[in-house]
């Protein structure tokens, strides 16, 4: 298998650390969804997104739930991290369509911030996503009893959740500080250093540097 896309992307990102978590081989390009690597990425996914997943015999997969639906039916129902059936599916479902939703907002504002010149920022459009973002974020913390999302262990949801907190958290700190998302922070932290998130650590990379620039890159306070 191969996975196309920076782990600096938290879907790609989760895709990774859930091929780890399952002792899944894996190589890896880490290709761009702009600039030079647009080109060898529309032949894997028309609409030249990450994360792709190029199976055995030139299969091509893409959407980073797709590609997680996948390699849960690799890893069998016993080890899958989204339960198979009843309400512990909906429950881990629920959970992660509320951080994707999230998610995507945050990824929505920095693209924003990103490709559109300052001055033609939208401070409504802006306004709605953070709303989102923190709307989100606030809801999952609430539903985190710990030490995991739903019962006594790990599930897709707390993958998932904490590589988009370490992802918000590294793009824009002031305002992921202020989420006051204590439940989430200690999940992040926690999951942070262990083998499958060690073994993706996102890239360097340029949105963060010029996010850095519109005065959102203060240190978190602990
Ligand atoms: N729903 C998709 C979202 C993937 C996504 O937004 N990927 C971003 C990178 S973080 C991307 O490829 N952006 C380029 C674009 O949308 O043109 C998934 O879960 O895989």
């Amino acid at each position: 298998m191969r996975l196309y896309g920076r782990y600096a992307s938290p879907f790609v990102r989760r895709v990774a650390v859930t091929l780890h978590l399952y002792d899944l081989p894996y190589e890896h390009s880490a290709l761009m969804p702009f600039g030079a690597d647009k080109t060898a990425l529309a032949k894997l996914n028309p609409i030249a997104r990450v994360p792709a997943l190029e199976l055995g015999g030139g299969e091509v997969l893409v959407d980073s739930a797709a590609i997680l639906d996948h390699l849960d039916e690799l890893a069998g129902p016993d080890r899958a991290l989204t339960p198979s059936t009843g309400p512990d599916r909906r429950r881990v479902l629920t959970l992660l369509a509320v951080a994707l939703g999230a998610n995507e907002k945050l990824v929505a504002g920095l693209y924003e911030r990103h490709f559109r010149p300052r001055e033609a920022w939208h401070g409504p459009w802006l306004a709605a996503c953070d709303k989102q973002v923190r709307d989100g974020f606030a809801w999952l913390d609430a539903e985190f009893a710990g030490p995991w999302f739903t019962g006594d262990g790990m599930t897709q949801a707390d993958v998932s959740v904490a590589v988009f907190w370490l992802f918000g958290r590294a793009k824009r700190p002031t305002f992921f500080a202020g989420l006051g998302c204590r439940r989430l922070e200690a999940l992040a932290d926690r999951l942070q250093d262990t083998p499958a998130f060690a073994a993706t650590r996102p890239e360097p990379e340029k949105l963060t540097s010029d996010l850095a620039a519109t005065g959102e890159s203060a240190p978190m306070r602990p």
